[in-house]
Order: structure tokens, then sequence, then C-alpha cells
């Protein structure tokens, strides 16, 4: 952990730095991730966002959830780019004109979604500042992303299937090299933004680039209705869609609901995750179109262990594997166990450290192996006292990656120190 300077302590120069990060990102109603490489509104990082807003600007929190949800769909589903119409229409590719999506709000967005960490944020700004209105008036909302999910994306066997990697948040990892060696790519149409941004080998491919526009464009051209070439069942998905269930049962008790139908489910989705993506110690994803395992040796796989309801001898085993496969006593979680096919420090989701996945896990090794998550924590910490708020970090040197003033990073920190 940082050690104490001359102007307080370490932790109050910490939650300084991730407060002003906050405010500068804050355009109003929502806060966007980034200024300069995203800026617009994006689904999960609203929630994380949140997360951390609770502690600091709760009312900020509230609207942040709320806005993000003034742009769901009819169907349910919660886009995962809600654009900022003040930006100019080429500050991001792929844009609005790209996506050509509108929700009944009128507000223009993407198509497709981001992992549903949105009841477990609403669950947890509610406890940090509790407001039993904002709570009944977004429990629909986050019931309906969950129908969504169940009817659009739900296979025979009780998994959920994302149709872009964009989707899993994990956009270049090296789980999803297998089913999109089978995507042709295609001419991007635009220039790439990001790369006026980050550095290039710290970013995807063009490759890779040239395949997330082929599949967003073959969805994009069914209305969003029929995928693509690239359909996975993503253990961070799911777990997050789990972990959701859970969120929303405790969230029903408080509005006076049912809480029921929501644990039976949580368990359901649980017992279905364990029974079709647990091998050998880790959780893996599966192609939904050949029915095999992807190995790769992601992060996403230790993330099951947030559910409360993970058979324990398994709960063990996971452990084991953040602790030997992972490192994670030396205080990072890089995204890919180092050694793996692909493994990059500085390449994006192909290895470095992102605070996302280490504070997920952080909460999942809480109750069950405390000396490891408090590794975690004081990781996270060192990462951003040495290098600021970066958007990922060398799970090894912990130099800074990506770009600056990452909100995420900033919001998720706040939440370890609260
Ligand atoms: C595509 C905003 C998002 C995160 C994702 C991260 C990155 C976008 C991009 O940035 O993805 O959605 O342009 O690379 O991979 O997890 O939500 O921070």
């Amino acid at each position: 952990a940082p050690a104490a300077g001359p102007a307080g302590t370490a932790a109050d120069g910490i939650r300084r730095a991730a407060v002003r990060v906050l405010a500068a990102g804050w355009h109003g109603a929502h806060t966007v991730p980034s200024r300069g490489l995203y800026p617009h509104q994006w689904s999960w990082d609203s929630a994380f966002i949140a997360i951390g807003n609770a502690r600091w600007a709760p009312r900020r929190a509230r609207l942040e959830l709320a806005t993000l949800f003034g742009a769901q769909w009819a169907d349910g589903r919660v886009p995962h780019i809600v654009f900022d119409p003040a930006v100019p229409a080429d500050a991001y590719f792929p844009g609005p004109d790209f996506w050509a999506a509108r929700a009944p709000s009128g507000a223009a967005t993407s198509g497709i979604v981001q992992p549903p960490v949105h009841a477990l944020a609403a669950r947890l700004v509610h406890a940090a500042d509790p407001c039993p209105a904002f709570l009944r008036r977004i429990y629909p909302r986050l019931v309906a992303q969950q129908e969504f999910l169940r009817a659009a994306r739900r296979t025979p066997d009780g998994l959920l299937v994302i149709v872009h990697p964009w989707e899993s948040g994990m956009d270049n990892s090296p789980a999803w090299d297998g089913p999109l060696a089978a995507v042709a790519a295609e001419p991007l149409g635009a220039a790439r933004r990001d790369l006026a941004h980050v550095a290039a080998g710290e970013r995807p491919t063009d490759r890779d680039y040239g395949r997330y526009i082929a599949l967003a464009r073959a969805y994009r051209d069914t209305g969003y209705r029929r995928a693509g070439a690239f359909a996975v069942a993503d253990p961070l998905f799911n777990a997050l869609y789990a972990a959701a269930e859970s969120a929303l049962a405790e969230i029903a008790a408080e509005c006076g609901h049912d809480p029921g139908p929501h644990r039976r489910e949580a368990a359901r989705a649980t017992a279905a995750m364990v029974g079709h993506l647990y091998q050998d110690g880790l959780f893996h994803a599966r192609d939904a179109r050949t029915g095999r395992p992807l190995h790769s040796g992601s992060a996403a796989g230790l993330i099951p262990l947030i559910l409360p309801g993970l058979p324990p001898e398994i709960a063990a085993e996971l452990t084991r594997a953040a602790l030997d496969r992972f490192g994670v006593a030396g205080g990072t979680l890089p995204s890919l166990a180092p050694g793996s096919p692909g493994f990059d420090r500085a390449r994006y989701w192909r290895g470095p450290s992102w605070i996302n996945l280490s504070w997920l896990l952080w909460r999942g090794l809480r109750h069950r192996a405390p000396e490891a998550a408090d590794a975690l924590a004081g990781g996270m910490l060192a990462a951003v006292a040495r290098s600021g708020m970066r958007e990922y970090f060398d799970p090894v040197t912990l130099a800074g990656h990506g770009c600056h003033d990452f909100a995420w990073t900033a919001a998720l920190v706040l939440d370890v120190l609260a």
C-alpha cells in the first residue's frame, strides 16, 4: 500500500484524485469513461461509476443509472453506448451514424449490450445512501433488462450468450480469438479514432476492428434481432447476470415484492454455469455455435467467485487458481493468466490489470480468502498511487496504459477506500 505523505495520508490523496476525475467526467446527467477516448455514456462503466459516486455524490450516482435506463429499449435491452448529441458524430468510432439506433426516449444508442452490473450497482448505491423512491423506480427497469437477456440470449442449457466481443466488456480477450477467426473482417468505412488517443500496441489490432465492424453491421442489418457469426457464453457475463438476480432479490424485498423468483433464478443460473462452464479449477467461455469450450486463461473465469451460491468446493478451487495461476497474492489480477498464449502485459484485455476485474474479485474473495482480498485492495491503491487513474496497468510494474483519468478506475478505488 502507498506510504503516507506530508499533505495527509496517501489514502486522502487518492480520494482527492479520484473525485477530481469523476467530477471532470460529469456531464450533468451522466459521466464519460474518458473525455477523449470515450466521450459518451457506456453501460457497464456507468454501473461502476455509480458505485464510486455513491461514496461522495449519491445523487449523481442515482442520476447516472436513471440516465442510462432512460435510454432502455422497449424490449428491455440496455444499449452499450448512449450517444451524447453534443459530441461531434465522428469523435468516436463507430459512432451514432454507424449504429443507426434510437431508444424510445429519442436518444441515439448502439444496439448491443454489456455485462449487467446494474442491479448490483443499484443495490450498492442504495446501501451507501438509502433512497426508497430511487429503488422503486429502477426496479422494474432492472427486471426488464434481465428479461431481455432471458428472452433473446438464453440457450437451451440455461446460459446466456453474447453476440459481439464488445458485449463482453473484455473486447480483445484471447478467449474470442478462436470464434473470431471464422468472421471475415470488413473495411471499417471510417478511421479508427481510438488510435488518436492511445498507442496502437495497447489497443486491439486493425484485424480485430475489421471483425468487430463486420459483426456489428450484420446484427444491425437485421434490426438488432439476429446476430452474426459469433455467439459465446462468457463466465463474466453469466456471473454478473446471476449476481444481478441476487441483488434484485434484495431490492425486491426492500420494495415489498417477492424476492423468491429472483433467488431461484440466481440459483438456476449459477447451477447452469457450474454444469457447463467449469473445468479444471476455472470457468471457461464456450462457443455456442460449436459447443466447444474456449480455454484461454482469461480472468473472466475467476469472476463467478462473486456468486454467494457457488458450491464451496468450487469456490475453494477458484481461489486456488486466483493465487496459483494469476498470482493475486502479489496484489494484481492480470486479465489473462501469465503464460497463456497471447499474454501481453500492455495490450488491452490480453494481460494488463483492470481495476473493475480486481474490484469484482476483491468482493468475491473478501469472505473466502481475506488475505488475498486485502492484497488485491492494496494492489489497486498501489497502482493508482504509482501511475494515476489509468485505464489499465502492467500487472508486474504497475506502469499505466490506455487513457488517463479513466472514470471506473477512480470510482472503484473510492469504493475500496470507503
Ligand atoms: C467498445 C468504455 C469501454 C468499456 C469496455 C472497453 C472499451 C470500447 C472501445 O471501452 O470498449 O465498447 O471503444 O474499445 O473494452 O469494457 O466499457 O470504457
